[in-house]
């Protein structure tokens, strides 16, 4: 195994934790992705898009930086929403340093301060990089305007506008970042980008797909689960299929008829959106079959939590 991992270290290599956290919705998993260079957290425009804490790891020649995304956190009102938040405050005790994001298309508001206090009870340990997302949205004066709104927040060992859209300072993050990193050789063999199990992959690039296009309260209703997912006997050696079976599970029949869509349209939009996604994170063609079952008010039954997956333990 060990010839997996990079021998060949240059003088004062590092390796080690960063985690990203922030209100929902500040551009954290699209940031991981931008700085992975490869989709290994969904995004979408809807708040509380991830809902488990995902590794993606950078290799870079004189480092190695573990990021890990996390849920957006906000004041929890449901059973979910709590056991999300402290899912982020175990995780900020255990990495090397935070990346805070704050979009710079937004003000301050007092979800941005609620986290900086929360930050503040950790930073006397662990350093916090205050990043400043979204730039492609703002002009020069606002983006000024929000760096200094940013400098008074809290106090951040340094403070990096960035966007992820179109790359502008994405490596500069990464640098910073790394900055804060131990002298440690790598944590991770040579070219892992992830270690989200790829059961995990399928399902999340399915509730992805689900979320596109959908209002209200149904994001977060929606809970995707990979119930069976092998290679089909008898196909040619070099031309492989994989049988994916998903279940999408939603809170209430109202929903599931959302989802379908009429005579089916809108699941079979989802289908073929996440089976390319998959197909290109798998490198295999898939055949992906998606049902829709309801499970009635999954999201504050700790029995239910935990059979869709949701392990707090
Ligand atoms: N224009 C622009 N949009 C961005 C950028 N980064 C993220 N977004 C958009 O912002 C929305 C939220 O992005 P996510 O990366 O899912 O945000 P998140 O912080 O991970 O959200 P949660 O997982 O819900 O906490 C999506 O619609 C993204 O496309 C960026 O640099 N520029
Ligand atoms: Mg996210």
């Amino acid at each position: 195994m060990t010839d997996l991992f990079r021998t060949d270290l240059p003088e004062g290599y590092r390796a080690g934790f960063a985690c990203l956290v922030g209100r929902p919705n500040t551009g954290k998993s699209t940031l991981t992705n931008a700085l992975v260079g490869s989709k290994i957290a969904i995004t979408s425009a809807k708040p509380q898009t991830t809902r488990h804490t995902i590794r993606g790891i950078v290799h870079r020649d004189d480092h190695q930086l573990v990021l890990v995304d996390t849920p957006g956190l906000h004041r929890p009102r449901t059973l979910l929403g709590a056991r999300l938040n402290d899912l982020v405050a175990a995780t900020l005790s255990e990495v090397d340093v935070i990346g805070f994001c704050l979009p710079a298309n937004e003000r301050i508001g007092p979800g941005d301060r609620y986290i900086a206090e929360q930050l503040q009870m950790v930073s006397g340990r662990t350093p916090v990089v205050a990043l400043v997302t979204k730039t492609d949205l703002v002009d020069r004066e606002r983006l000024t305007e929000a760096l200094i709104a940013v400098e008074q927040l809290g106090d951040f060992a340094d403070i990096v506008p960035v966007s992820a859209r179109d790359g502008y300072q994405v490596d500069t993050v990464d640098a910073v970042l790394a900055k804060h990193l131990p002298e440690s050789p790598p944590l991770y063999p040579d070219g892992e980008i992830t270690d989200e199990p790829e059961t995990v992959l399928v399902a999340e690039l399915v509730r992805e797909a689900a979320l596109e296009g959908v209002r209200d309260e149904l994001p977060h209703s929606l809970a995707v689960q990979v119930e069976e997912m092998r290679p089909r006997e008898d196909r040619p050696e070099d031309k492989p299929l994989w049988d994916v079976h998903v279940n999408l599970f939603v809170e209430r029949p109202s929903q599931k008829a959302i989802v379908i869509g009429r005579k089916g349209a809108r699941l079979k939009e989802i289908g073929m959106t996440a089976r390319k996604n998959i197909e290109a994170i798998l490198g295999t063609s898939i055949y992906l079959d998606l049902h829709v079952k309801v499970a009635k008010d999954w999201q504050r039954d700790p029995k239910q939590l935990g059979r869709l997956g949701f392990d707090f333990s």
